[in-house]
């Protein structure tokens, strides 16, 4: 049996060489012999409209995308933080299909959620501020109305933003909060969450309600490429290299 690959916060930007060689490799190697992949957001640094497709370096990656699609692997995206205004254009270039924020899906005979991750982390209350307001369909489009050049202005100074806020918050706060994985756990009815956002690798098993439970951790893309691959036999994590 194919197994299923899964990845999230790659981060991908024209200035991150390694990330974008360890992807292609991904794109072109070990994806196309997938039952699926998903990427569970953060898959671009940023993404402030589909316009950005335009872009020679966003257009290369929508290519690499669109050759996992064409091999015939099913590709899904869900959107992050940084990449919320992905948009059906930007999926139907590359044959993906845009995931809701929380997918529950049967996962090698397991019933396991999908997502970002950052609804988790609701220590850290000026970013559930902010993630609520990106979130809303009214708000996105309101940025969107904005000239191109006005939203690449506007993502800079959020990315700036955003770095310094999380410098000068405590680690705990910037972590999952354990109340809320909880009630993700019962009210969907899931034996596993997978999830990246908070860049601290992991797989961690806690009883719910008598039962075990697993929250599986996807690595950032910051030193090399990182997937887990899921198969009847369990669950690997992998490396790659561009
Ligand atoms: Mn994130």
């Amino acid at each position: 049996m194919k197994p299923t690959l899964l990845l999230s916060d790659l981060h991908l930007a024209p200035e991150r060489n390694d990330a974008v060689a360890a992807f292609l490799a991904f794109a072109r190697g070990p994806a196309r012999g997938a039952a699926a992949v998903y990427i569970l957001g953060d898959l671009f640094d940023a993404w402030i409209g589909d316009e950005q497709r335009d872009e020679p370096f966003a257009q290369s990656i929508v290519d690499a995308l669109r050759g996992i699609a064409d091999a015939g692997v099913p590709l899904f995206i869900a959107r992050g933080n940084r990449d919320f205004l992905l948009g059906d254009a930007f999926a139907r270039a590359a044959g993906a299909t845009l995931l809701d924020e929380q997918t529950v899906i049967d996962l090698a005979g397991t019933r396991t959620l999908l997502s970002h991750g950052d609804e988790f982390c609701t220590d850290d209350t000026s970013y559930q501020r902010y993630r609520a307001w990106t979130r809303d369909a009214r708000n996105r489009k309101r940025l969107l109305r904005l000239p191109y050049r006005v939203r690449r202005w506007i993502g800079a100074w959020l990315r700036r933003k955003s770095r310094a806020a999380t410098a000068r918050k405590p680690e705990s706060i910037l972590d999952v909060n354990a109340g809320a994985i909880g009630d993700a756990f019962r009210r969907l009815r899931v034996s596993r969450l997978i999830h990246g956002h908070t860049h601290r690798p992991a797989r961690h098993t806690t009883m719910i309600d008598g039962a075990a439970r697993e929250r599986i951790v996807l690595a950032d893309w910051h030193d090399h490429g990182h997937y887990l691959e899921v198969d009847q036999a369990g669950a690997r994590t992998r490396e790659i290299t561009g």
